[in-house]
């Protein structure tokens, strides 16, 4: 089976090859090339949706699988920001350092080193005229440090619930059996299952 990963994020697509090694997956920008998507929906279900949509309506073969993932981290002492604002954060086209640079600063401004924090993973799948979406949630802490440099995004300040180390440091084996995308992606392949 193949699936077109409707994302141009190293980060998300090195987690989807890891946790998908028995199909064939294939990036966007490996049959259209580069492609700018606007991402103006008000929750992390419509951006997935409107990613997936907007490649799955350029491909030519129509028989094919799409995937998105809208994602983001949310720290409810922030009012739950940064959300569906994580890749912006500190503005368009602003990197995983700045955006973590300035999760930092908020949570200094707070007075504390930690404080609790979830990631949320909405990935829509598109194949012919249907369109399902799935969700996954990872809790934690977000902390005032980065530390370690696996993974991507806020991953050095997120410490997972039960572990005493952040993303940073643990190796994607361990991110794979329980984060947010992960979770999505189980549902994700029950879909699968039920469309193809
Ligand atoms: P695409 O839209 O092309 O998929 P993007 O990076 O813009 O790429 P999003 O709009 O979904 O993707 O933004 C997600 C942001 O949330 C991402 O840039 C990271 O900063 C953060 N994020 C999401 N999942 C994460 C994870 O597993 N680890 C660390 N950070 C994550």
């Amino acid at each position: 089976m193949k699936i077109v990963l409707a994302t141009s994020n190293i980060g998300k697509i090195k987690e989807f090859k890891k946790m998908l090694p028995e199909m064939e997956v294939i990036t966007f920008k490996e049959l259209l090339g580069d492609m700018e998507i606007i991402e103006d929906g008000e929750s992390f279900k419509a951006n997935a949706i409107i990613k997936a949509k907007a490649i799955y309506d350029k491909l030519a073969d129509k028989e094919a699988v799409v995937i998105s993932d809208d994602s983001g981290i949310s720290v409810p002492a922030l009012g739950n920001e940064p959300g569906i604002y994580s890749a912006r954060y500190a503005g368009i086209g602003s990197s995983d350092k700045q955006n973590n640079e300035k999760l930092i600063s908020k949570i200094n401004a707070l007075g504390i080193e930690r404080t609790p924090a979830f990631y949320t993973a909405c990935i829509a799948i598109v194949y012919k005229d249907e369109v399902c979406t799935v969700h996954g949630w990872m809790h934690g802490m977000v902390t005032n440090k980065e530390v370690g440099s696996a993974g991507f995004g806020y991953d050095p300040l997120f410490v997972p619930k039960g572990f005493d180390k952040t993303l940073g440091e643990l190796p994607l084996e361990v991110k794979k059996e329980f984060s947010h995308r992960a979770k999505a992606l189980k549902l994700a392949k029950k879909v699968l299952d039920v469309i193809l």
